[in-house]
C-alpha cells in the first residue's frame, strides 16, 4: 500500500480541500444576485474553477487520488494524479477567464487552451513514466515548452487584444495577467524539486504544502481578485463606467 501521509501532506491536503469548498461557496454567495448575463459568465466559469480543485483535493486527502508508480532506478514514487485530472480542466477556465477579459477572439482562445492541455498531459505523462528520470525530465522538459510558449502568448497576444479594452478592463486584465505568470511558473520548478522528478529536494510534505498554496493562489486569489471588480467585466470597453454596482 502507499506509504501514510505525513502529517504536513495531509495537513495541506484538508487545507486545500476547505479553502477551495470556501471559495466556491463565496463566489455562489457574491454572485447570487449578479443578473447582467455577460457578467454572469465570468462567474459560472470562476465558480467552477474551485469547486473542482475542492473535489480533487478531497479525493487525494483521503488518499483516492494517491498512486504508487515503480520507477526503474529511482524505486517506488507516490503519485497525486489527481492534481493533473483537477488542472486539465480548471487551467483552461482560468484562461477563459483572462480570454473573455481580453475581449480575445476564438483562435487566440483556441490556441491557449490546446497550448494549456497539451501542458498538463504531457506533465501527468511525466508523473507516471516508469522507464526512468530521464524519460520523467524529458516530459518535463516538454512540458515546460508548453507553458513557455503559453506565457509568451499571454504577453503577446493576448495582451495585445487586451489593450484594445477600456483602462479599467486593460488594468485588470494585466493584473491578473501577471498574477497567472508569476504563479504558473513555480509550478514545474516544485515538480522538479519535488517528488515527481525523483530529486526529492523537497520532501512529499514540503511539495503537498507548495502546491495547495499555489492552487490556493492561482484559483481563490485569481477569483477574488477578479470578481470584486464586478463591474469592469460587463458591456464593451465604453459601457463599463456605467454598470458600476
Ligand atoms: C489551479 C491550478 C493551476 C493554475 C495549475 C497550473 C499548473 C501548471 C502551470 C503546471 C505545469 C507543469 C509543467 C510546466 C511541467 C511539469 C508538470 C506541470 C504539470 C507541473
Amino acid at each position: 500500500m502507499t506509504t501514510p501521509a505525513t502529517g504536513l501532506e495531509t495537513w495541506s491536503l484538508w487545507i486545500g480541500t476547505i479553502g477551495m469548498t470556501l471559495g466556491t461557496l463565496y463566489f455562489i454567495a457574491q454572485g447570487w444576485s449578479v443578473r447582467d448575463a455577460e457578467q454572469q459568465e465570468y462567474y459560472i466559469i470562476t465558480i467552477f474553477i474551485p469547486a473542482i480543485a475542492a473535489a480533487s483535493y478531497f479525493s487525494m486527502a483521503t488518499g483516492f487520488g494517491l498512486i504508487e508508480v515503480p520507477v526503474q532506478g529511482l524505486g517506488t514514487l507516490d503519485i497525486y494524479w489527481a492534481r493533473y485530472a483537477d488542472w486539465l480542466f480548471t487551467t483552461p477556465l482560468l484562461l477563459l477567464d483572462l480570454a473573455l477579459l481580453a475581449g480575445a477572439d476564438r483562435n487566440t482562445i483556441a490556441t491557449l487552451v490546446g497550448l494549456d492541455v497539451f501542458m498538463i498531459v504531457t506533465g501527468l505523462v511525466g508523473a507516471l513514466a516508469r522507464e526512468g528520470a530521464a524519460v520523467r525530465l524529458a516530459w518535463w522538459g516538454i512540458s515546460t515548452g508548453a507553458l513557455i510558449v503559453l506565457l509568451y502568448y499571454l504577453l503577446g497576444t493576448l495582451s495585445e487584444q487586451a489593450s484594445a479594452m477600456s483602462g479599467e478592463r486593460a488594468a485588470l486584465f494585466a493584473r491578473l495577467r501577471n498574477l497567472v505568470l508569476v504563479l504558473w511558473s513555480l509550478y514545474p520548478v516544485v515538480w522538479i524539486l519535488g517528488t515527481e522528478s525523483g530529486f526529492e529536494i523537497l520532501p512529499l510534505g514540503v511539495e503537498t504544502a507548495a502546491f495547495a498554496v499555489l492552487d490556493l493562489a492561482a484559483k481563490v486569489g485569481f477569483g477574488i481578485v477578479l470578481l470584486r471588480s464586478r463591474s469592469v467585466l460587463s458591456g464593451s470597453a465604453t459601457r463599463s463606467a456605467q454598470t458600476a454596482d
